[in-house]
């Protein structure tokens, strides 16, 4: 694709309003968009940040205006200067030189999420905090961190040591090759992080199902007490708590008690998904002393759609993830007044391979090409489920084929971009065409920063 002279609009996602000022321009320094970032106002350099409103751009929206002397970011709420911010650092880009004009912006849903699953393949604070300052840049403003699962368990639990010095040890991860955890420290550093850039985390721990690693460290957990054998295979749907124990809900309690007490954000993620080896009447048994939990300690439940098959309590939300399960209950559970965050995998399962060829992920979902991952309105995918019963979209980043940040890297860009348009964008402002133009520009900004992508060809086969 030929290179065009820098365009207002050129911005991922695409903003709301964008009206250009032929022949205008401002150059900035990256100093000044440094300070701009920090949030000190007025912030010298020609960019005055001002939390002067309208009320009508809400939490997150913003407005730029860049004029020959200087660059005015106005909004309600920080949240929405912090936006702004990386909209002036997307136009900025390369040579400092801003196009001038007004740009309106606010998003489309309020929920815009990344997963990274840190119990296949543990990552660190720093790589998280590496992604995380990728991710912003999209106006992502939901980290989930997908704790525990059969291979591994990566948050320390005050009370219940062994979870992480066995479920984190070494020889945990898909192939044993991903030991580690967080210390409640840890997270509370990944954690405050977050919140600097105005994103919450989000924190799973997957229950019943997906507890391997927890029922290896405390056999007292299984149903008949006896040891089971560590797993780092890429299995699905064998192991359970067992519902009929009450060691089974004081273990929980515990748990979801500390992660409420270590998380600001409004969410706890109970899983739920894929608990094949426990009768459906057990799993709804289970929830159901199990998904007030939250609540009790002034939190809402998120779990995987699976979930939709018990009452759900009020504030529940459903996230809905299996591409043939059209009919999961997920369309109740809106008519009962539930939200839902729309994660397809066939869409948005950054761990689908991009193609055949594709050297890392899976797919069982099918394929999943970055047009694929844009070209889908989350209003239309599900029956029953519309616009206003979307809490947003989310992209989930599984790591059983993951062994470093190059590969979250590779599978990540740039399909993220795009999940980001499709929860940022009115769907009417969305177009394949003009977004393969404007990400098209992100190859040379990822090469400078050593950021790993795929070339797709859908993307740069003109060059
Ligand atoms: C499924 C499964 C995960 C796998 C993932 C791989 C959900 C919600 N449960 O998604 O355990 O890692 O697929 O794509």
């Amino acid at each position: 694709m030929r290179p065009h002279a820098k365009r207002l609009s050129d911005v991922i996602p695409a903003p709301v309003l964008v009206v250009p000022e032929p022949d205008v321009t401002f150059t900035v320094t990256p100093d000044a968009l440094a300070r701009a970032e920090a949030g000190e106002s007025p912030a010298g350099g020609g960019i005055s940040l001002e939390l002067s409103g309208p009320e009508e751009l809400g939490a997150e929206g913003y407005r730029l205006e860049i004029t020959a002397s200087g660059v005015t970011l106005r909004a309600a709420q920080r949240a929405g200067l912090f936006w702004g911010v990386q909209t002036l650092r997307q136009l900025a880009a390369g040579d400092g030189v801003l196009p001038g004009g007004v740009i309106e912006d606010r998003p489309r849903f309020a929920y815009r999420g990344a997963m990274l699953d840190l119990a296949r393949h543990f990552f660190t604070v720093d790589e998280i905090k590496a992604h995380l300052d990728l991710l912003v840049q999209f106006k992502i403003n939901h980290l989930h961190l997908h704790l525990t699962d059969d291979q591994g368990w990566r948050l320390e639990i005050p009370g219940w040591p062994r979870l992480t010095e066995i479920g984190g040890g070494p020889g945990t991860g898909c192939d044993g090759a991903g030991p580690g955890f967080l210390t409640l420290a840890d997270y509370a550093d990944v954690v405050a992080y977050a919140a600097e850039r105005f994103v919450t985390v989000v924190p799973e721990i997957d229950m019943p199902g997906h507890v391997n690693a927890a029922l290896v460290a405390y056999p007292e957990l299984t149903a008949d007490g006896q040891p089971v054998a560590p797993r780092t295979d890429a299995e699905v749907g064998y192991s359970s708590l067992a519902a009929g124990k009450e060691e089974t809900y004081a273990f929980v309690e515990t748990v979801i008690k500390t992660l409420a007490d270590a998380t600001p954000g409004p969410y706890l993620h109970l899983g739920g998904d894929e608990c094949l080896s426990m009768p459906a009447e057990d799993y709804r048994a289970f929830l159901s002393r199990v998904l007030p939990l939250p609540g009790k300690y002034g939190k809402r439940a998120i779990g995987w759609h699976e979930i939709a098959a018990a009452g759900l309590p009020e504030g529940t939300v459903v996230q809905y993830w299996r591409p043939e399960q059209q009919d999961a209950g997920v369309d109740a559970a809106v008519t009962a007044g539930r939200a839902v965050i729309m994660s397809p995998a066939d869409r948005v399962y950054l761990d689908m391979k991009y193609d055949a060829d594709t050297r890392l992920g899976l797919d069982w979902a099918g394929l999943v090409p970055v047009r694929r991952a844009y070209d889908w309105d989350p209003a239309l995918r599900l029956p029953g489920v519309t616009e206003d019963a979307l809490l947003g979209v989310a992209a989930p980043l599984w790591s059983e084929t993951l062994r470093s940040v190059a590969d979250v890297q590779f599978l990540t860009f740039p399909r993220l971009p795009a999940v980001a348009e499709v929860g940022w964008t009115p769907q009417a402002g969305r177009d394949w065409e003009s977004f393969r133009e404007r990400v098209a520009l992100f190859a040379p900004r990822w090469e400078a920063a050593g950021v790993s992508y795929f070339r797709s060809p859908e993307i740069w086969a003109a060059d």
